[in-house]
């Protein structure tokens, strides 16, 4: 295996597309032969993370296994693409802290609460502005986003970047490191 192994870290809203974009990025990896592995926050909420739910302490352990998981994965060469929401900067800087400075590559997929909430795929802002979720991210639990990371995905209300074209900038991103 020639391919070096890193963490690229997708921090966003619920609803922000970043379970989307981890797949797109990883099909443009697949096509230029490289090998990847998603590790996605509800997915592995389902398994390894399962008993963790969703208070501040809670959502730092979940972020804290899955930096560690993805560090075992790029120790293996494997582009370890990590989606979740992982709200709190601390929490992100501390998996961070676990590789190389040119290992672990945060996307910020910044796209407004609004524009999430229009999408509500799944039903959970509207659960949450009902008072039946409490403590959900963006509605009445916080959201840091990072003040200084490596990408910055901005999408804006009407303006919609289609999931293959951001992924091409990350790749863009990784070419050029
Ligand atoms: C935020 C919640 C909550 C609360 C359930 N707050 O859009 P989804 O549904 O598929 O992704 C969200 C997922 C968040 O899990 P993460 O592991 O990414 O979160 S964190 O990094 O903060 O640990 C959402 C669903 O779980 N969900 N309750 N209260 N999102």
């Amino acid at each position: 295996l020639e391919q070096k192994g890193c963490v690229i870290w997708i921090t966003g809203l619920s609803g922000s597309g970043k379970s989307t974009l981890a797949c797109a990025l990883s099909r443009g990896l697949h096509e230029r032969g490289k090998l990847t592995y998603i590790l996605d926050g509800d997915n592995v909420r389902h398994g390894l993370n399962s008993d963790l739910g969703f208070k501040a302490e809670d959502r730092a352990e979940n972020i804290r296994r899955i930096g560690e998981v993805a560090k075992l994965f790029a120790d293996a060469g494997i582009i370890c693409i990590a989606s979740l929401i992982s709200p709190y900067r601390k929490d992100r800087d501390a998996c961070r802290a676990l590789l190389p400075e040119r290992d672990f590559i945060e996307v910020f997929l910044d796209v407004p609460l609004e524009v999430c909430e229009a999408r509500d795929p799944k039903g959970l802002y509207k659960l949450a502005r009902s008072g039946k979720i409490k403590g959900f991210t963006g509605i009445d639990d916080p959201y840091e986003p990072p003040v200084s990371c490596e990408i910055v995905l901005r999408q804006k209300a009407g303006i919609c970047f289609p999931p293959c074209a951001m992924a091409e900038t990350v790749i863009s991103y990784l070419e050029e490191k």
